[in-house]
């Protein structure tokens, strides 16, 4: 269950939690053109609460919602200021902010035409998105039945909402199975990301991560792409096949709600030594770091509340 907050951000004003609520003619509800975000805001070293990387998050909704041919009745800025505000009425120091835009209800079909646009923003306390154990020790990972969007049957680089149709089927199998995470391969075969996580591969201290083809462009990929180049290790964005996976000294996962995540298993193959190797943990160190504030580096990708 989500952890309740006392208020929601509605189109424009606080409301209570329990009066955030849509009519069942909610065009987004029948046919999931909607967009969301995920944003996550740390407590830092210094005490204060920090936003990670809210430009960039902001600036994907207003993209996503260009792909989706939505206009969103607010501004950037607007938006921006929203997240911190609902996270300070709500006393959340630390959490998950959940803005989403959605078709409302007037005429129903696939052609919603002037139906009014709606947007909410939520915030919840989130803890580790596939457990702490994951974060620590790494997650078990089976390749889904499901494959992930073909580029032209889902715009991929858009967080639609009718998008995760296709996480919630293969994260929901992947986890009946008795594994804690689904691996999606692209129409060609080629691995493409987890239900909620991009992937990446480390072997011989060379980084592997699939292009930003049939993928969600991840911040998260982002900023570990960045971490990547500091440290001088060495980085492909390309295509690689499952096979690869089982073979890598090292698997991770990356997203705001899972972080960084080492894999440990995947298909029941132990990868490397079963446990998150060197590259893994300064790379997740390091994002950490980044995300709490230590790092004068990386201060730009911090919004303090
Ligand atoms: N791929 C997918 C399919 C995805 O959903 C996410 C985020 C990512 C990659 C990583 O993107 P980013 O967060 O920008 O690094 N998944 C979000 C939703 C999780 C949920 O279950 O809801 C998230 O991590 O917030």
């Amino acid at each position: 269950m989500v952890e309740r907050v006392e208020r929601i951000w509605m189109n424009g004003e606080f409301i209570r939690w329990e009066e955030a609520k849509v009519h069942i003619l909610t065009h987004t509800l029948h046919y999931g053109l909607g967009v969301f975000e995920g944003i996550r805001c740390y407590l830092c070293h210094d005490g204060k609460s920090g936003v990670f990387r809210l430009k960039e998050h902001i600036d994907r909704l207003f993209e996503s919602a260009l792909i989706a041919e939505i206009e969103i009745p607010f501004s950037r800025e607007e938006i921006m200021e929203a997240c911190k505000e609902t996270l300070r009425v709500n006393g959340l120091n630390e959490g998950y902010i959940r803005p989403v835009v959605f078709i409302g209800d007037g005429v129903m079909g696939v052609n919603p035409q002037d139906n009014p646009t709606g947007v909410a923003i939520v915030t919840w306390k989130w803890g580790a998105y596939l457990g702490e154990e994951a974060l620590k020790r790494g997650t078990r990972v089976k390749t889904s039945s499901y494959t992930r969007h073909h580029v032209n049957v889902m715009m991929t680089k858009a967080k639609i909402s009718g998008n995760y149709v296709n996480s919630v089927l293969a994260k929901r199998e992947a986890v009946r199975l008795g594994y804690d995470e689904a691996l999606m391969l692209d129409t060609e075969g080629y691995v493409s990301e987890a239900s909620g996580e991009n992937i990446f591969k480390v072997k011989n201290e060379r980084i592997k991560t699939p292009p930003p083809t049939s993928i969600l462009p991840g911040i998260t990929r982002d900023s570990v792409i960045a971490i990547i180049k500091d440290k001088c290790f060495e980085l492909e964005e390309q295509r690689f096949t499952r096979d690869e996976l089982y073979t890598a000294d090292e698997v991770f996962l990356t997203g705001t709600a899972a972080e960084v995540t080492p894999v440990r298993e995947i298909d029941d193959r132990i990868i490397g030594s079963g446990s998150p190797g060197p590259v893994t943990r300064e790379i997740q160190t390091t994002f950490f770091g980044a995300a709490r504030g230590e790092l004068d580096r990386y201060s730009l990708w911090i919004s303090y509340l």
